[in-house]
């Protein structure tokens, strides 16, 4: 039987994801398109599951698309790769940014193409430092996908950003941390430890505000100041209801630890 393109680890408050493809550095197929969509609808559905860890198995993360895996263009029939980005890419990256808890890669090797901005769309990137990051897409006669174009001038700036994409050369984690492309990188054999760790500490954290978090964050990318005070006080007035800050405050003011009830 051959081996499953994703595997999935329940631990009692999140789920470890791992793209299981070494042989391809983990290269995209639509069959691992689909196990990585149901992994994740899964984990959503679990009330327990407070945050999630994405990783690759093997030397690599994920290079991207994998190229043997389309029908080759050819001069008569050339491809429609915008069917396979509105069927896959694009549902993804939407998913892992809206999901209702953190979602923290875990990048253990090169991270190529669509693999790279799969890793950027993560809300913690945490790298092992003889990873690198390369959006290969003008090495094929393509163009950035799955976000490429918005989170790297963003995180970047636009110089690095338009350099990288159009060179297409790869950064090594710890240029990509100086930059402020990823959260930070450590030594190959801590990156497990680092990750389960950041994981282990969701799992006791106010899961409902770190889900506001990731909304305000994501409007921040086209409000104005004005609507974004205002989304604030929303969001702050709807979290201020619910007991996850009744018990914040008092346990503050008990000077004891307190109790978050997550997503139940
Ligand atoms: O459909 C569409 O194209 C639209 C969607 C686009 C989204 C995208 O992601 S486009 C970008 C696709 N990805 C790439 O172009 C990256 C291709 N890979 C590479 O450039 C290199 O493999 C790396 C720089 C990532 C790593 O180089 P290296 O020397 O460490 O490893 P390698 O020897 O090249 O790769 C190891 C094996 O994985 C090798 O197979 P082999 O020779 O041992 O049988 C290689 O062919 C395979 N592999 C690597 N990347 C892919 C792949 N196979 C299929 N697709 C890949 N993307």
């Amino acid at each position: 039987m051959s081996e499953p393109p994703v595997l999935i680890d329940a631990r009692p408050t999140y789920r470890i994801i791992t793209l299981n493809r070494p042989s391809r550095l983990n290269a995209v197929t639509i069959e691992l398109h689909r196990a990585l969509a149901d992994a994740l609808d899964e984990a959503e559905a679990d009330k327990t599951c407070r945050s999630i860890l994405i990783t690759g198995s093997g030397r690599g993360f994920c290079a991207g698309q994998d190229l043997s895996d389309i029908d080759p263009p050819t001069a008569d029939k050339p491809a429609d790769l915008g069917l396979l980005i509105d069927g896959h890419y694009n549902p993804l990256i939407r998913r892992v940014r809206a999901l209702p808890m953190p979602v923290v890669c875990a990048v253990n090797g090169i991270a190529a193409g669509a693999g790279a901005n799969i890793a950027l769309a993560c809300d913690i990137v945490i790298a092992a430092r003889s990873a690198s990051f390369l959006q290969a897409f003008a090495k094929i006669g393509l163009v950035p996908d799955s976000g490429g174009t918005f989170f790297l001038p963003r995180l970047i700036g636009e110089a690095r950003a338009r350099a990288l994409c159009l060179l297409a050369e790869p950064i090594s984690a710890e240029t990509a941390t100086d930059w402020g492309l990823i959260w930070k990188c450590v030594d190959d054999a801590e990156l497990t430890n680092e990750a389960q760790a950041i994981c282990e500490r969701f799992g006791e954290a106010p899961t409902r505000s770190l889900a506001m978090i990731k909304r305000a964050f994501a409007a921040s990318a086209y409000n104005t100041l004005d609507a974004q005070l205002d989304l604030e006080r929303d969001l702050q007035r709807e979290i201020g209801r619910g007991s996850d800050y009744l018990d914040g405050v008092t346990a503050f003011l008990e000077k004891r630890k307190p109790a978050y009830k997550g997503r139940a």
